[in-house]
């Protein structure tokens, strides 16, 4: 290295300095005539130039920000319409879950990535409740199979609904709506999904956002269920908004997409540039998230906590002798990474493992399907 750096300072020496010729006496056909650097006009242009581009770019975006934080104030508390489609998606599904108990007449489809626990949540309380669906898998790259969609995220799920196909997008609200119907299935879908409207909104650090606030409450239509307590209803919902907000920030950074649905390019893409941008996300998470240095424990820390509050209940689920939907959102979420070390680390430094098979074996087997009244 040292090496390296004196033969670089010796070669500049020799380039700024006195021609070679001088010391080594040649001849003057031979002379070799080095050019002395003229007085560097040329920079103070460039400079110039420079300082002069970048104050416009400067300037060019300041003046973007405002408009657009003005145009964003303006929307703010305005309501953004989901339109009702008139035909499906005109997509071939990836493939076709068919529950032999399937008793509600839904008829759905899943716009989807197989990995990611919003997904994995959904197909969750599907697969808890025996409800047949069918799934299509998105290229997360181009996403061409959601292309008909202005929500740009997934899971989004298509239901059936009088007069068209109704796209219901947010995980949450995707289970608020059905949770809702299943209460009582003379209701109609499309009615229960207008409870649930997307306003415009800027955050406590002035970052616009389009939310569901209301996404964790279920439509009732009159007197809650004769088995349920205020009580029960509100932990309900305290634990699902803590599954979104806080449980899955720990384990991002552990959750890759599935390659086998893409074509050979996108793969080689994502395989070459995935490790070191996933790299970059989950350092940016873990500041983000508040996570500690090593993410694993705060993993360890927040399924702690969710046990210990199932614990303090005394049962086998959150829900009582029966999973509610808290049980069902973590259990979606932490389904998403089961193969993952990370998961294998948690069943070996945490009590996750019996609440884990328990929601397992009731998931598989629809258990869900014999608690509808609706
Ligand atoms: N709040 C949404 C979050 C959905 C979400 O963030 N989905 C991710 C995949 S895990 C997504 O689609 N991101 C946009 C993208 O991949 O382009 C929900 O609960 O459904």
């Amino acid at each position: 290295m040292a090496v390296f750096r004196k033969s670089t300072r010796l070669s500049c020496y020799f380039l700024n300095k006195t021609p070679l010729t001088h010391h080594l006496k040649l001849t003057k056909s031979f002379r070799t005539v080095v050019q002395e650097p003229k007085p560097t006009r040329g920079l103070l242009k460039t400079s110039i130039i420079g300082a002069l581009v970048g104050t416009a770019i400067g300037t060019g975006y300041a003046f973007w920000k405002i408009e657009r934080d003005r145009k964003n104030l303006s929307l703010e508390g305005s309501e953004l319409p989901v339109q009702l489609l008139k035909y499906k998606p005109p997509i071939t599904p990836s493939r076709r879950i068919l529950s032999p108990v399937d008793a509600t007449g839904l008829k759905l489809t899943l716009f989807q990535y197989q990995s990611c626990p919003f997904c994995c949540k959904v197909r969750t309380f599907l697969d808890y409740y025996g409800i047949s669906y069918d799934v299509v898998e998105v290229d997360p790259v181009l996403r061409r199979e959601i292309s008909w969609s202005p929500y740009r995220k997934v899971p989004i799920l298509v239901a059936k609904v009088d007069g068209g196909y109704r796209p219901l997008n947010d995980s949450s609200m995707i289970v608020s709506v059905l949770a809702s119907y299943l209460t009582d299935m003379s209701n109609n879908l499309n009615d229960l999904a207008q409870y649930y409207p997307v306003i415009a909104m800027n955050d406590e650090g002035g970052k616009f956002k389009q939310e569901i606030i209301n996404k964790y409450f279920l439509m009732y239509q009159g007197e809650i269920p004769k088995d349920r307590t205020l009580d029960d209803i509100m932990e309900e919902r305290k634990w699902r908004k803590w599954a979104d907000e806080v449980l899955v920030h720990t384990l991002s950074p552990n959750v890759y997409r599935t390659l086998e649905y893409f074509p050979t390019w996108e793969r080689k893409i994502m395989i070459n540039v995935g490790a070191w941008a996933m790299w970059m996300i989950g350092k940016r998470l873990q500041k983000r998230h508040h996570l500690k240095t090593n993410v694993r424990e705060s993993f360890y820390d927040e399924l702690n906590h969710w046990l210990k509050a199932i614990d303090a209940r005394g049962s086998t689920f959150m829900g009582g002798n029966n999973p509610d939907l808290s049980d069902l959102a973590v259990y979606g979420i932490l389904r998403s990474i089961e193969g993952c070390q990370a998961f294998k680390d948690a069943l070996e430094h945490t009590k996750l493992s019996s609440w884990y098979q328990a929601m397992t074996e009731r998931v598989n087997n629809h258990a869900g399907a014999s608690l509808l009244t609706g």
